[in-house]
C-alpha cells in the first residue's frame, strides 16, 4: 500500500513525464516552409553525402520538391542517385525519433516521400546537356513540373554541383513559352550555387540576368576566395587563420557528435578536403529568426551577399560575396566574406549536433530544444519592424522568452551593422545605436542617433534615413546549447517630418 500523498506525488510525476514526452506543441513552429530543389554531384567526394545527411535533419523546415544527382567539373560523365537513396534509407529509420522533437504541424517527411523525389540529372558535362535537340533529363522534367505548379512561394534551387539541369530547363522554357510566360516562370526561381562547378552558371546569369542568383564570384576553381568556405575551410584553404574556431569541424568532433546512432553512423562519411562545402545553401534558408531569404544582404547562417552591380538599367540579379567585420577566436578583427559564415559556426554546429541527438532513441537521447524568443509580445520568426524618431530611446521587452526544456537562457543584443551599406568602412557609414541591456538582457534600451546621423541622406531608403538592424540572440544551456534569433528592423525617421 502507498499513502494518498505518495500516490499523488507519483501520479503528478507520471503525468508530467508523459506530458514532457508527448507535448511537442511547445517546440519551435515553422509556419512557412521554403520550397527547395537540390542539385548535387554526390559521390565526387564525401562532402555532398555529409550535406544531405544534415539537410534531412532539417527537412521538417522545408517543402523538398526534388533531389537530383548531377554532374560537375569533378564528376563529368556519371551521376549517383543511389547514394542519395541509401542516405534517405538511413534517415527513414529515425523519422519516428525525430518527430518526437518537433511540433505536430512541422513533422518530418517520411523516407518513402523523400525517396520519391530523387532523380537523375543529365549524365554529361555542362552545356552539352543544354540545347534544342537535347531531351530533358528526369531531373529536368521534375524541375520544370515544379516551376509550372502554382505556388505563392518561390522555388529555391540549391546547387551543390553543376547547374546544367537548371540550364536545360531554362532553355526549354525560353524555347517553348512566350517571352511573358517565360519571364513569369523565371520569376519563381531563386538560386544559391556553391560557386560555378560547370559552364552553365555563367551562361544562366548572362542569358537570364533577371533570376535571383546567389553565387560567389572568383576565378575558376579559386574556392579559397569564396564565402562558402567559411563553413569549415580555413585549414585547407589557409584563409582567415586565427579567426574561426576549427574545433567543431574537426574529424574528432564529428566522430563524437555527428557520426553517432543508427543515422549518423550510417549516413555521415569522413570528409576528404573540407566538411560540407555545399551546406551554406540551406543554412541560408533555415528559419531561426536570423536570415530573410529574399534579402541576401541581411546575412544569415548561410552568409551575406550583395548585388554585383546596382545598375537599374541592366537590372542584374546576381548576388555575390559581401564582408562582415567580426572578432576572431584570437580577438583580432577579421574583415572577410568567409566570416559571414564562420561567425555563426558555433551555433550551427551545436544545432546540427542537437538534431542528431533527436535521431537517437528516447532512452539514449540528450535532447535539447530551441528557445522561443518573444519581443514586445511577438514570437514570430520574421523580423519585428518598427519605426523610431531619430534621437529617441526605445525599449524592447523580451521577458516572455521561454525554453521548452526550462533551460537557463543567455541574452545577447547587438547591432548587425553591415546590411544596407556597401561602404567598406561600414562602421563609419551606418549610424551606431547605443544598446543598454536591462535585467540580464530580458529588456534592452536602444538609443537611436540624432537626425544628423540617422537621416544623413546616405541611406538607400526612400527617406534617406537608415534602417537599423538589431539582433537578439538567445542561447540555452542544454546538452548542445541551442541559439534562436530575432531580427528587429528599426526604420529611423526624421523628427521634423514626423511632426509635420
Ligand atoms: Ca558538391
Ligand atoms: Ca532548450
Amino acid at each position: 500500500m502507498i499513502s494518498l500523498a505518495t500516490f499523488l506525488v507519483l501520479w503528478t510525476f507520471t503525468v508530467q513525464a508523459f506530458a514532457k514526452a508527448v507535448n511537442t506543441s511547445s517546440f519551435l513552429a515553422i509556419p512557412n516552409k521554403p520550397r527547395v530543389f537540390i542539385l548535387s554531384d554526390i559521390s565526387n567526394e564525401p562532402d555532398d553525402a555529409e550535406s544531405l545527411t544534415r539537410y534531412l535533419l532539417y527537412s521538417n523546415q522545408f517543402h523538398t520538391e526534388g533531389i537530383v544527382a548531377v554532374t560537375s567539373t569533378w564528376l563529368k560523365n556519371e551521376v549517383h542517385p543511389e547514394q542519395m537513396l541509401s542516405i534517405i534509407d538511413a534517415y527513414a529509420n529515425v523519422t519516428y525519433n525525430l518527430n518526437r522533437h518537433v511540433p505536430p504541424d512541422s513533422q518530418y517527411p517520411s523516407g518513402k516521400h523523400m525517396r520519391s523525389l530523387v532523380r537523375k540529372g543529365a549524365t554529361s558535362y555542362g552545356m552539352t546537356a543544354v540545347g534544342k535537340d537535347v531531351a530533358l533529363s528526369d531531373g529536368g522534367k521534375l524541375l520544370l513540373e515544379r516551376l509550372q505548379e502554382e505556388s505563392d512561394q518561390p522555388l529555391w534551387v540549391l546547387a551543390w554541383g553543376g547547374t546544367n539541369v537548371l540550364a536545360q530547363v531554362l532553355y526549354k522554357i525560353h524555347d517553348t513559352y512566350s517571352a511573358t510566360e517565360a519571364s513569369a516562370l523565371r520569376s519563381r526561381i531563386r538560386v544559391y550555387a556553391i560557386s560555378d562547378q560547370d559552364d552553365t552558371g555563367a551562361w544562366i546569369r548572362q542569358q537570364f540576368p533577371d533570376i535571383l542568383y546567389i553565387s560567389s564570384t572568383h576565378a575558376w576553381n579559386q574556392y579559397g576566395l569564396a564565402a562558402w568556405t567559411g563553413i569549415s575551410g580555413e585549414n585547407y584553404y589557409g584563409e582567415d587563420q586565427g579567426g574561426p574556431d576549427f574545433s567543431k569541424v574537426s574529424h574528432d568532433w564529428l566522430r563524437k557528435n555527428i557520426q553517432i546512432g543508427h543515422y549518423g553512423k550510417a549516413a555521415y562519411p569522413n570528409y576528404q578536403y573540407i566538411m560540407e562545402g555545399d551546406t551554406p545553401t540551406f543554412l541560408y534558408l533555415i528559419q531561426n529568426g536570423l536570415g530573410v531569404s529574399e534579402e541576401p544582404d541581411y546575412g544569415s547562417w548561410g552568409g551575406r551577399y550583395m548585388k554585383v552591380n546596382p545598375s537599374t538599367v541592366l537590372n542584374l540579379n546576381h548576388y555575390s560575396d559581401a564582408a562582415d567585420r567580426v572578432a576572431g577566436k584570437n580577438n583580432e578583427t577579421f574583415i572577410s566574406n568567409r566570416a559571414t559564415v564562420w561567425r555563426w559556426r558555433n551555433a550551427f554546429q551545436n544545432d546540427f549536433a542537437a538534431r542528431m541527438q533527436w535521431s537517437l532513441p528516447a532512452s539514449m537521447s540528450k535532447a535539447n530544444h530551441h528557445p522561443i524568443i518573444s519581443v514586445n509580445g511577438s514570437a514570430e520568426l520574421t523580423p519585428l519592424k518598427i519605426s523610431a524618431v531619430a534621437g529617441s530611446t526605445i525599449t524592447f521587452n523580451a521577458a516572455a522568452t521561454s525554453d521548452p526544456d526550462s533551460d537557463s537562457l543567455t541574452f545577447n543584443w547587438f547591432q548587425y551593422s553591415e546590411p544596407g551599406s556597401s561602404d567598406w568602412n561600414v562602421a563609419g557609414q551606418v549610424p551606431q545605436v547605443n544598446i543598454s541591456s536591462v535585467d540580464g538582457g530580458r529588456q534592452a534600451e536602444v538609443q537611436v542617433p540624432a537626425a544628423s546621423r540617422s537621416c544623413d541622406g546616405e541611406a538607400l531608403t526612400p527617406s534617406g534615413c537608415w534602417l537599423i538592424h538589431l539582433i537578439l540572440e538567445v542561447t540555452d544551456d542544454g546538452h548542445h546549447p541551442l541559439t534562436s534569433y530575432r531580427r528587429i528592423l528599426i526604420q529611423t525617421t526624421n523628427t521634423t517630418e514626423t511632426l509635420s
